[in-house]
């Protein structure tokens, strides 16, 4: 039985005071039975770790580099995450992929430098409207998770892999549930054969998960939590998300 996991994604939002109280919304909101985290932009990360630390909500980040350290200006480190706290860092966003042109490899790079700290990446995968139109979603997303599993090798089970139909975010627009789980199922596949341990590994959805749609995508065989937008930066329609993946 996999455990959900709910984590939000706050992309380039917040300030210091407006996170605060987020924050103390989530702390009085819980606890769920999912696993939850929120993933800030790197400078509130000490703030996030002096809010959330002790309690059952996790933190993390958005982004990290595929380097240990160095003239890499503007670059955050798997190393420097690690020293806030951190439990997760989501890797290879869609809208890092498409505005920062980060390739599939070195999404799975990112992914090993954050492993190599104990960081769980979370390797984000989806296509775009114009893939699926096409009919290439599963070449695409098959693509994507592959360069990982080739760069990982046996450490692939220690990653959390979250499904991101690009035409799905900030559009409003929400993969039905059956389509997020044949691509979920697809994936599981993947992983199938790549490890014995594929049962155990969590595949979240991602793309305007919301209070009103999170209980049917959540209730799908292969969906095991949310990776949520929008919707993280509201504590109220965060928690009712967390508490629908109960
Ligand atoms: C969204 O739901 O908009 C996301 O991109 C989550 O990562």
């Amino acid at each position: 039985m996999r455990r959900k996991l709910v984590v939000g994604n706050w992309k380039m939002n917040g300030s210091r005071a407006a996170n605060a109280e987020l924050l103390a919304g989530l702390n009085a909101a819980g606890p769920w039975t999912a696993d939850v985290a929120v993933c800030a932009p790197f400078p509130y990360l000490g703030d996030v770790a002096l809010s959330l630390q002790g309690g059952r909500i996790g933190w993390g980040a958005q982004d990290c580099s595929a380097h240990e350290s160095g003239a890499f200006t503007g670059e955050v480190s798997a190393a420097m995450l690690a020293e806030f706290g951190c439990r997760f860092v989501i890797v290879g966003h869609s809208e890092r992929r498409a505005l920062h042109g980060e390739s599939d490899q070195l999404v799975a790079d990112k992914a090993k430098a954050a492993l190599a700290h104990k960081l769980t990446p979370i390797v984000c995968v989806g296509e775009t409207l114009a893939e699926r139109e096409a009919g290439e979603t599963d070449h695409v997303v098959k693509r994507q998770l592959s360069a990982v599993i080739h760069t990982l090798g046996h450490c692939v089970p220690q990653i959390v892999v979250a499904y991101e139909p690009v035409w799905a975010i900030g559009t409003g627009k929400t993969a039905t549930p059956e389509q997020a789980q044949a691509v979920h199922a697809l994936l599981r596949a993947q992983l199938h054969a790549a490890t014995t341990k594929s049962d155990e590994m969590l595949i979240l959805y991602g793309g305007s998960m919301k209070p009103d749609n999170a209980a049917q995508l959540l209730g799908q065989a292969d969906i095991d939590g949310g990776l949520i937008g929008g919707a993280s930066l509201k504590a109220a329609d965060f928690a009712a998300i967390c508490k629908a993946a109960g």
